[in-house]
């Protein structure tokens, strides 16, 4: 069995899958899969013509790229023990395997040890991690921060970040335009901010009911982070979000009700100047975030 499988996603990147791909393809003691999500370049064809040993997936239908379900639908077909989520547009060094395979220990995921906003997205982790937590957030639509909280909820299960040296991957130089091309919100800011407002709600959720959060209560929460974020960027008043997580039944003869336990949410702006929030248009590391 080889230690560790790439998953790539392409939709539409077939021009910076071809410069990044046939180097994955040549590393010993590893697979390789793509996704090819709906492409529009059909890059799935090209791949199994050129590079027969890459599995291809194919995920027909879907007009936006939703980067979270791209890496789960990926990772059906993971066998090894290590998976490296990348992107088309990552380069890695022929060396990447050579450096990297010594590293790796259990309960340890790897990122660039100062990712920015283009290498932020590949990481390795093992397929057992990755499977306790459930793996990516299929709620986050749209540009941003589904890494950020796969990687969060892999610290909060125990594996603990690791870095492998920065050299190892570079990312393919290109503007916002291409980062939306698939996608509903045009700007990468407000997509980011509505994805940050979720992941800190939910973040609060999961400590509330100590294990993961059902899908209603997230996707309440997803409604409300991207129309409160769009609200705030309107300048129009807050609304508060109210999650109901339990309720007690109090009801004999004397008493017919029930007691909840709720969580309450509001996002209000700070100062103007909220694009200082998003580390996207000119590139700034985000290696704080978590
Ligand atoms: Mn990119």
């Amino acid at each position: 069995m080889e230690l560790l499988t790439f998953i790539v996603g392409c939709k539409g990147r077939l021009d910076h899958l071809k410069q990044t791909l046939p180097i994955l393809a040549q590393f010993p003691n590893t697979r390789c899969i793509v996704v090819d999500f709906d492409c529009p370049e059909k890059c799935g064809d090209w791949v199994e013509h050129t590079l027969p040993k890459v599995q291809v997936i194919r995920v027909p239908n879907r007009p936006r790229w939703l980067h979270a379900e791209v890496r789960n639908k990926g990772m059906q077909a993971v066998e090894t023990p290590w998976v490296c989520f990348t992107d088309a547009d990552i380069r890695f060094d022929p060396k990447f395997v050579e450096v990297v395979a010594p590293l790796l220990r259990p309960r340890s995921f790897f990122c660039a040890a100062q990712y920015d906003i283009g290498t932020a997205g590949t990481i390795i982790c093992s397929r057992e991690d990755f499977h306790m937590v459930e793996g990516y957030d299929e709620m986050f639509q749209d540009w941003g921060f589904e890494d950020a909280d796969f990687r969060y909820r892999l610290d909060l299960a125990g594996a603990r970040k690791a870095g492998f040296p920065d050299q190892l991957v570079e990312h393919i130089d290109h503007d916002n335009s291409i980062r939306v091309q698939f996608h509903d919100a045009k700007e990468p800011i407000r997509s980011w901010a509505a994805n940050k407002a979720y992941a800190l709600v939910k973040w609060n959720l999961m400590a509330a009911v100590k294990g993961p959060v059902s899908k209603s209560l997230r996707s309440k929460a997803y409604r409300w982070a991207v129309e409160e974020t769009a609200r705030v960027y309107q300048g129009k008043p807050p609304r508060e979000l109210k999650l109901v997580l339990e309720r007690y039944e109090l009801d004999d003869e004397k008493c017919h009700f029930q007691v909840g336990r709720a969580l309450l949410f509001t996002l209000e702006p700070l100062q103007a100047g909220n694009e200082q929030l998003m580390p996207g248009a000119n590139n700034k590391p985000v290696a704080n975030a978590p």
